[in-house]
Formats: C-alpha cells, structure tokens, sequence
C-alpha cells in the first residue's frame, strides 16, 4: 500500500516549483513532486509544445539547467523527490523548426540525437510512416505516429542507448522518479529493456502513463514488470459515483473487484492535466464537489495519489500565465486545499478502509470511514449541512484531534470507547478527517 502523497505542478517553473517545495510541500510532507518535461521542445505558447521534443537539454519553458539541478536539490533538502514527466515515445512533428533552446531539426531528423531509421517508418520511405487510427491493433497503436508525432523505433540498441543516457543525465542531477510519457505506445519489453541500461546506481520510481480503453489491444498488465501504471478508470468509475447525488454509499470496497488495476501498481488521479482538457468527471471547474473527489482520492486506500495542480484556461492549448503560482493571477492551486490530508495518510499508513459508514440514513451522500485506529474521515456530498452524531464510532483512541481539512482551527473530542463526543456539524460538500499525528496538545 503506498502511504505517500504526489503533486503534479503542471507548467510550473523550476524556481516556483523550488519555492513550493521549501514553503508547502515539504512541511506537509508530500512524497514528491512531478514536474513538466525538463527538455528542450518546440517554440510557442500552447502548453503542449512540452510534448514535442528536440532534445535532451535541460533546457524548456520551466527553465534553463541551472535552475532544473537547482530546484532538484531544494526539493530533496527537504524530503520532496522530483518525478520528471519523460517523453521519448516520440519527437517533434513537422517539416522543420528550432527548439527553444535553438536546435534545428527537419523532418525526423534531430541531428546529433537522432535520424530518420531510428524512427519507424514506411516501407519504402523513411521520411514517412502510418499514424495511430486502430487501438485494436497493437501494432498500429505502437509502431504508428500519435497525433503525427515522429515515432521513435524503443526497440533499437541505439535508441534505447540515447534514452538510457537522458534518464541517466536526470538521476545525475538528483532526479527520483519518471513519468513515462505515452508508455501504451512503446512495446512494454523495449521499455524495460531501455529501463535496464541505465548505469546509475539510483533506482527512480517509475510510473507508466497507459490508457486502457475497453477491448483496446494494449493492457495496462503489460507493463507491470516494468513501472506503475495510471489507473485512468478510478476517475471514471469513483467519479461517476461522485457526480450523481446519493452514490457516495458505494464507494466501499474501491479496488480490483471494480475491475481496476492491483493497487500497488496504480497511480490514481482524479483528472490529469489531458482529462481536464477532456473527459474529466470533475475538475476545478467544478468548484466543491472536485474538493469531495480529491478528499476521497487522497483517504482512499487504492493506489498511490497524484494531485493535480493547475491554472486556469478557457481554451484548452493555452499555455500557463506569466506570474508566479498561487498569488491568485491565473492559478488555481488545488492542491493546497488538501495539504492536511499528505499526514493523515502516513498516518493511515498500511492500514485498509474499515468501518464504512453510510450516515444520512440510506440517502447515501454522507459517508465516513476509519483507516485502521489511526484515521478517520466523514465526507458530507449533500447540499446541506450535515450534524455528525454524538456517538458516530471512529475506531480512533480517545482524545482532542484537530480537524485537518480547516487548517486545525476546530477540534473534535473522541470518547474512551473511540465514538465522537459531541454533535459535530460538517457543511454542506466538507468533510472532517482526523488522525493520530494531529491530536491536541495539553
Ligand atoms: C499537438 C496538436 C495535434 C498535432 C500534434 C502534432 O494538438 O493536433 O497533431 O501536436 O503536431 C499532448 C496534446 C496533443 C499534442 C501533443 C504534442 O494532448 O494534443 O498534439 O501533446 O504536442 C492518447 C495516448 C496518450 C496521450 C493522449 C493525449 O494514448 O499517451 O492520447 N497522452 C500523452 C500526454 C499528452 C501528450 C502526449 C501523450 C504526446 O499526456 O499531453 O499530447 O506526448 C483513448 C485511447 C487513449 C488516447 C485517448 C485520446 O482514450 O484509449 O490511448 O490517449 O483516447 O486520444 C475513455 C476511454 C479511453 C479513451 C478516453 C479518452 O476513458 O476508456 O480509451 O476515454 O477519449
């Protein structure tokens, strides 16, 4: 079970990222921090240009080198590892151009990185090659370009030896783990294979963004030996019980047999930087019930949690504003609602879901539950205030916890036989979460 907490700072730069790590992340005790692709992509402003390499440079819109070891090295000082959103399923798209850092490519040709065999291709032409249209096909799905983005033969010593070497340059510099960009259309053995060469002497975390879309070719168990992987159908499935009122008394028992991923394998988020700008059954948008989502995310005990953490934007290719993070111009900063729950869940550490509650008599929107004798958490969905009975078990030893989702500005009495002391009112679409690392001081 992963006791552990991630952040995903999309578009932040490699400063802010630092600052975050120093100010919030670490003093909450998040367990890392993943951060947009680090190298060198295609000019312009839309936040996608990320996913169009032209080199291995640590150089990108976050930031140059300096300030990428730099923020590594605050965020490690303080117990923050870093995870690098990886990308080299493919390069970029297009007949010509110059990356941000100034490199110059044309068509499948990324001198001295790469030239056009070591991408697959046509047949007859290696300046050309089909383009993923059939997940059923799972070499059309692998060997195809996605979205028009030249396709990068992982199978090749050589290309696996160029990959080995950037992710042996990022463990250099402090790096913990990765996020393997577009893992579902790699072959799952050309990854491990390429995962295997890396000289360093660190073993990062890694975890596998794949996709597995129903009666798809590709399936997430593939990939096991190798990375974790996104569990992209616990936001569908958690959220669609999420979204409709009186569902929230079904969310015992979230794991495998809903047809999910084993837990340990699976990353879980409840939109990511792609479903927000797609199928997402909830984002920021959303304003409260999101905030029920991700409190659910994190005292979950199915997988390893990933919060997401953005800006805002109307039109889905706009790029991240031009000011600092969380001062209130552009960025939302969900995931400082939240930073209580990062300790109520080591706190919960190993322990399962027990004592599943549905309180408001059957309707089915408020809901509590205990982890082990360590924590406990009651999740009102309703529209309305909720009174949370004198009497509600906890399974928590007595004593005064603090509330951690109200920056611990309200206590709670829990009795000798681990009951709730008094009424407690918890309003509409809150919740209260307590835990034994939070438990007043006399
Ligand atoms: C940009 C332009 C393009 C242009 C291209 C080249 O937007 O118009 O052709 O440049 O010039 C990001 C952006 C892209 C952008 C690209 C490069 O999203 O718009 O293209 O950068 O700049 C598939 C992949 C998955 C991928 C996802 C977007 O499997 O790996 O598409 N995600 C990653 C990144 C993403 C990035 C890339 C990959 C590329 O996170 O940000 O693209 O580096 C089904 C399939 C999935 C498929 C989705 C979307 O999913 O199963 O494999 O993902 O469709 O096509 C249910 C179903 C599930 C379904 C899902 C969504 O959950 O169960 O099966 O709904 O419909």
């Amino acid at each position: 079970m992963r006791i552990g907490t991630f952040v995903h700072l999309f578009e932040w730069s490699h400063g802010d990222v630092a600052i975050e790590c120093e100010a919030f992340l670490g003093p909450k005790k998040f367990s890392a921090v993943q951060v947009s692709p680090p190298n060198e992509h295609i000019v312009g402003d839309e936040w996608w240009t990320r996913y169009q390499p032209v080199s291995y440079a640590l150089e990108s819109r976050s930031g140059s080198h300096e300030a990428f070891v730099d923020m590594v090295k605050r965020c490690k000082a303080v117990g923050v590892d870093v995870i690098v959103d990886v990308v080299v399923n493919h390069m970029a798209a297009g007949s010509e151009g110059v990356g941000v850092n100034g490199t110059h490519y044309t068509n499948r040709n990324f001198d001295p990185l790469y030239s056009p065999d070591d991408f697959h291709h046509s047949e007859s032409d290696n300046q050309s090659n089909c383009q993923v249209n059939d997940y059923n096909d799972l070499e059309n799905v692998q060997k195809c370009d996605l979205v028009g983005l030249p396709d990068l033969d992982t199978s090749s010593p050589k290309v696996q030896k160029t990959i080995a070497s950037y992710l042996d340059n990022l463990l250099e510099a402090g790096v913990a783990g990765f996020r393997l960009d577009a893992s579902k259309h790699q072959e799952s053995e050309a990854l491990g294979q390429y995962l295997s060469q890396m000289s360093s002497t660190t073993v990062p975390y890694v975890f596998c963004e794949v996709i597995e879309g129903d009666e798809e070719a590709v399936k997430a168990e593939m990939y096991f030996d190798y990375c974790d992987v996104t569990e992209f159908n616990f936001a569908q499935e958690v959220g669609s019980n999420i979204v409709s009122p009186g569902k929230m008394k079904f969310l015992s028992g979230v794991g495998s047999s809903w047809g999910l991923i084993p837990s340990d394998s699976a990353v879980t988020f409840t939109d990511n930087h792609d479903t927000q700008r797609g199928n997402a059954p909830l984002t920021y948008k959303d304003g409260p019930l999101y905030d029920v989502f991700n409190i659910f995310l994190l005292t979950s005990d199915y997988g390893y949690p990933k919060l997401m953490s953005s800006y805002e934007f109307d039109d889905p290719d706009q790029g991240p504003p031009d000011s600092s993070p969380c001062d209130g111009h552009g960025w939302v900063c969900e995931h400082r609602r939240y930073g209580g729950l990062v300790a109520w869940r080591i706190s919960a550490g190993e322990n399962e879901v027990s004592n599943f509650q549905s309180l408001d008599d059957g309707e089915g929107d408020v809901i509590c539950f205990s982890r082990g004798n360590a924590a406990f958490v009651a999740i009102n969905r309703s529209e309305d205030t909720f009174v949370l009975k004198c009497g509600t078990e906890t399974n928590l030893r007595a004593g005064t916890y603090y509330n951690v989702l109200d920056d611990n500005e309200s206590t709670i009495d829990i009795d000798e036989s681990g009951k709730v002391s008094n009424d407690i009112e918890i309003g509409a679409m809150g919740a209260v979460a307590l835990h034994l690392g939070a438990m007043h001081e006399y």
